[in-house]
């Protein structure tokens, strides 16, 4: 994490979880945006038509920590909190923590943050969606992030960020320590594990699974419903879910290194590893064999 998580870190591992919170937990780039859009539309009884950012109707617990200190907050941030906590430091404080904070219930809530680093109590409060991703496609999908997001703005090419990834130097890594530990947890009756590459093959099948385990009993016309409206093609048209362009305006991703909602599909490494690539993941994975032999990834379609 940044260095300035450690202003942070005891807030996240003491964080007072809401037994309605549903969690949506993630290593970057494995489909966090696209399970919350599902979730809070199922939650929200199918409001389809909602003009709101995602993220202020999913707030993203340590965006605090990851936020680049150097940048001004955004517009209207630091007034509304100075309104609702007068003579508090909003730096202190945490800006996004007060979103979260003040997200009416039911909340669903997006952390990149593995089971470790917060409450231990967790699971017996809130039921958890974990999602993972094959380590090939999210290395480059999170490679592309890193180019557009201006809290990293990686300037390299992918050969050198599959360097860092394959040495577990990349942020809210490493990978298979984070997926590892959700993975240990999967059975758990307040643990929900999606793959990705599941949710693209048959949606409407995890979809059931969502639908069950969060317990928002939709009909199957109504799951329909939402599985369009969270389609790949939907989510990249629309900016509540694809905020590309005003992310640009405010200064918070970089021109020119195409959009947040990028590609959607599972085999997209293979437009990007040469032999070399390849045999470098390879002897990385092998190095955390202990975790990546138990997770079956499927690395295309
Ligand atoms: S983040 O920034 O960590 O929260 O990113 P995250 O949302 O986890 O992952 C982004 C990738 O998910 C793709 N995406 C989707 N795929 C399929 N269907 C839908 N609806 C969808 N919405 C987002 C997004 O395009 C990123 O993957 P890549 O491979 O980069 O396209």
């Amino acid at each position: 994490m940044p260095s300035h998580y450690a202003r942070y870190a005891h807030k996240y591992y003491n964080y007072k979880f809401l037994p309605d919170d549903v969690v949506i937990m993630t290593h970057p780039k494995c489909g966090t945006t696209w399970a919350q859009e599902i979730i809070w539309t199922m939650r929200s009884g199918c409001q389809f038509n909602t003009r709101l950012e995602l993220d202020v109707r999913s707030p993203f617990l340590e965006f605090d920590s990851l936020e680049n200190p150097n940048l001004k907050p955004l517009e209207g941030l630091v007034e509304e909190f100075k309104a609702r906590n007068p003579g508090k430091d909003p730096m202190e404080e945490g800006l996004y923590l007060e979103i979260a904070n003040n997200t009416p219930s039911p909340r669903t809530i997006k952390t990149h943050l593995p089971f470790s680093l917060l409450p231990p109590t967790l699971l017996d409060t809130s039921k958890v969606v974990y999602v993972a991703r094959n380590p090939k496609d999210t290395c480059v999908s999170y490679y592309h992030h890193q180019r557009l997001v201006k809290c990293t703005e990686f300037q390299g090419d992918f050969a050198e960020f599959l360097d860092y990834f394959t040495r577990d130097l990349i942020t809210q890594g490493p990978f298979w320590h984070h997926v590892g530990q959700g993975w240990e947890k999967r059975h758990h009756p307040n643990v929900l594990f999606l793959f990705y590459e599941d949710m693209k093959e048959d949606p409407m099948r995890e979809l059931r699974r969502l639908n069950d385990f969060v317990g928002t009993a939709l009909t199957e016309n109504q799951l329909r419903q939402v599985a369009e409206h969270t389609s790949f093609s939907s989510m990249k048209s629309k900016s509540s879910t694809n905020p590309t362009q005003a992310a640009i305006e405010v200064g918070r991703f970089k021109e020119g290194e195409g959009e947040f909602v990028r590609k959607g599909i599972a085999g997209d490494w293979v437009n990007y590893f040469t032999p070399t690539l390849e045999e470098k993941f390879k002897q990385w994975v092998a190095r955390w064999r202990h975790v990546s032999d138990q997770i079956p990834f499927k690395y295309s379609m």
